[in-house]
């Protein structure tokens, strides 16, 4: 299994030289660093690891460690951040003459919010100090360890100069990374930007240490957060060219058809459509205990991740200030939009003085609305939980109606995609999860699928309340007037889970609650019996509809839902506008009309005028209407029976 070292220790202290005494490679390739003797940008190299004795066999680690060199200067602190973010374990390198120093704290500070959690004491320059104030400074070493992740590591004196201790070193160093185990995601292909050039030949190429997946030459890429495509002419690792790179090795990669212009560090480099880049993370941070002041709600930061840093503003979503020591969870807004997965760790540094401060973990990479002081910060901080399925639930609960889709997960939770589909098939099982749309693999957590039930449930109540004399309300006009403003296919799995359930039931295109019956305010109850009554009265030849209404004193508005009810219960038969007919004398015309036609082929209108014995008045009317209810079919002037 591949491991990264990185180095790290106060400048000057001998990092790059005790590199190169390892491993061969001089580090520091730029001319200004060979100018001024100092590391500005990251550098890396590799080295064969020897045997580690007793672990024999195939657990004997690997045999190629890679090495990441960072920049001591307080200046260049970035670098180092950058460098770091995706090391397995560091080398603090400490000058036997000067001991701890300012970039000793910071630097394995940032290593222990970056999550590093092993690593060895270089105590170099041993040539320069007596064995007596070695032996002091070692001690002092040890004591200020305590209580960090390097608490009891090896503290190894060497020197670069004699070599002594170096054959020490290169054994602790074996025996650390053949204690590795596989930690890094099998299943998503990342590799944060640290270096871009452009080589003769080749054109583009990025480095970076693959953190997790794994990438072939011929794969399409994406430059993230830009969306950049480009696909992966040729891959090498230290030097090597190779057809497969994967997590936790330093890889370079040369993109076809991008200019060194288009990318910079900090870009990453992943699958088409598996990241999101978004302008805010939900975040749990640890304020350092050794922060001179606490952090302030909107305090403005430099933010790091992976190989980038951004401007940032940290939201505090719990409380006014995060003291030294304290962890919360916050909301960072950043000035360009970074791509993360949940779990990747951050760094934050104020501006004034320029130092580190803060660091934790991405809770969720894409975040949803969430108040300060809510219930739902509750659930952001039980994202740090350990439970992964737990942890699925809550970002499914977090993203509300709008979900999330497959790809969206895989970022979202720590599983891998294996185990994601494995977790979701479980959990749909539980009515815990739905999937709303098969195509675009979009789920929905069951409880939010609950609530929106529930709201669509008393939506229809109210619907039902509101005009009591509708038989139910047809399904376009329910979901525009519930205005939740779903997706179609959301609103489909909701409405139908109830039609199934029977909680809604769905006749002739209408739908309502079973229990639902149309009734009538007892004034409305008696303007139907005396609205029927007078069109009864009437017979063949009703009245005007103003004749009606008029000696009742209501218009047709105040009326009409009434009227709806007899059309729709079938007592009244609109002929046309303002023209009604009571059911039972509308039946006596159209038999006699049938009769007609059992010896008659086809009926003039003055036939129908005899037949009907009714004015033009009506009889006009009433054979359009035959017309358009498809009982006879009109030839020049005269009208035939419509077979069947
Ligand atoms: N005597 C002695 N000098 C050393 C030893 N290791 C490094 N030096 C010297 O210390 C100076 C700094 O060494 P570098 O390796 O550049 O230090 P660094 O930690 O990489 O410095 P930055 O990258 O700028 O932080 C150089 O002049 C080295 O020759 C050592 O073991 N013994
Ligand atoms: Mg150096």
């Amino acid at each position: 299994m591949p491991v990264i070292m990185g180095t790290a220790g106060h400048i000057d202290h001998g990092k790059t030289t005790l590199v190169k005494a390892l491993t061969g490679i001089d580090c520091d390739r730029l001319a200004e660093e060979k100018k001024r003797g100092i590391t500005i940008e990251l550098g890396f190299a590799f080295m064969d690891l020897p045997p580690v004795p007793g672990a024999g066999g195939k657990g004997a680690g690997p045999a190629r460690l890679g090495v990441v060199d960072v920049p001591g200067h307080e200046r260049f602190i970035k670098n180092m951040v950058a460098g770091a973010a995706g090391i397995d374990f560091v080398m603090l390198v400490i000058a036997a003459d000067e001991g701890v120093m300012p970039q000793t704290r910071e630097h394995l500070e940032i290593c222990s919010l970056l999550g590093i959690r092993a690593g060895v004491v270089a105590l170099t320059k041993t040539d320069m100090v007596e064995p007596d104030w070695l032996d002091m400074v070692r001690e002092e070493v040890a004591e200020y360890l305590k209580g960090g992740f390097l608490e009891g590591a090896a503290i190894v004196p060497v020197s670069a100069h004699t070599g002594q201790g170096l054959h020490e070193l290169k054994a602790e160093l074996a025996h650390l990374a053949a204690g590795f185990a596989p930690h890094r995601r099998t299943d998503l292909f990342r590799l944060p930007v640290d270096r871009v050039f452009t080589m003769k030949g080749y054109g583009t190429i990025v480095t970076g240490t693959l953190v997790s997946g794994k990438v072939r030459v011929g794969e399409d890429v994406t430059v993230y957060p830009a969306g950049l495509s480009s696909k992966v002419r040729t891959l090498q690792n230290h030097g090597v060219q190779e057809e497969e790179a994967s997590a936790g090795t330093r890889t370079a990669v040369n993109l076809a058809g991008l200019e060194v212009e288009q990318l910079s560090r900090g870009d990453v480099l992943a699958r088409p459509g598996t990241l999101f880049p978004s302008l805010s993370w939900d975040v749990e941070l640890t304020c350092l205990k050794s922060s001179p002041r606490s952090i302030k709600h909107r305090k403005e930061v430099h933010f790091h991740h992976g190989a980038r840093e951004v401007m940032a503003r940290v939201y505090l979503l719990e409380g006014e200030t995060l003291e030294p020591g304290q962890t919360a969870v916050c909301r960072v807004r950043f000035t360009e939009p970074m791509a993360g997965v949940y779990g990747d760790r951050v760094v934050a540094r104020s501006f004034s003085p320029l130092r580190t401060i803060a660091g934790g973990r991405l809770l969720n990479p894409l975040p949803h609305r969430v108040k300060r002081f809510s219930a739902a910060v509750e659930t952001l901080r039980g994202l740090g939980g350990a439970d992964p399925e737990a942890m699925l639930l809550a970002q499914l609960e977090l993203a509300g109606p709008a979900g999330l889709s497959f790809p969206q997960l895989c970022v979202a939770t720590s599983l891998e995609s294996k185990a994601l589909e494995k977790a979701l098939a479980v959990m749909g099982g539980r009515q815990e999860a739905f999937l709303v749309d098969r195509e675009a693999r979009l789920y929905v957590s069951g409880r939010v699928a609950h609530e929106l039930s529930a709201s669509l449930l008393a939506h229809l109540a109210e619907f039902h309340a509101r005009e009591p004399m509708k038989p139910g309300v047809a399904r376009g006009a329910l979901a525009s007037g519930w205005g939740r403003r779903l997706s179609p296919k959301l609103f489909h799995l909701v409405l139908e889970g109830l039609v199934r359930k029977g909680a809604i039931t769905s006749d002739a295109e209408l739908l309502r609650l079973p229990e639902h019956r149309v009734s009538l305010a007892s004034d409305a109850a008696s303007l139907r019996e005396k609205l029927l009554a007078a069109y009864e009265a009437g017979g063949e030849t009703p009245p005007n509809l103003k004749d009606v209404l008029d000696p009742l004193g209501v218009s047709f508005k105040e009326a009409a839902a009434v009227f709806k009810v007899l059309l729709d219960e079938g007592r009244l038969v609109k002929v046309k506008e303002e023209m009604y007919f009571a059911r039972a004398p509308l039946e006596a015309v159209i038999n006699r009309t049938r009769a007609f036609f059992a010896d008659h082929e086809e009926m003039t209108p003055q036939d129908f005028r005899e037949v009907s014995k009714l004015s033009r008045k009506y009889a006009i009317p009433l054979l359009e209407y035959f017309d358009k209810e498809k009982l006879t079919v009109r030839v020049g002037d005269n009208r035939r029976l419509r077979k069947r």
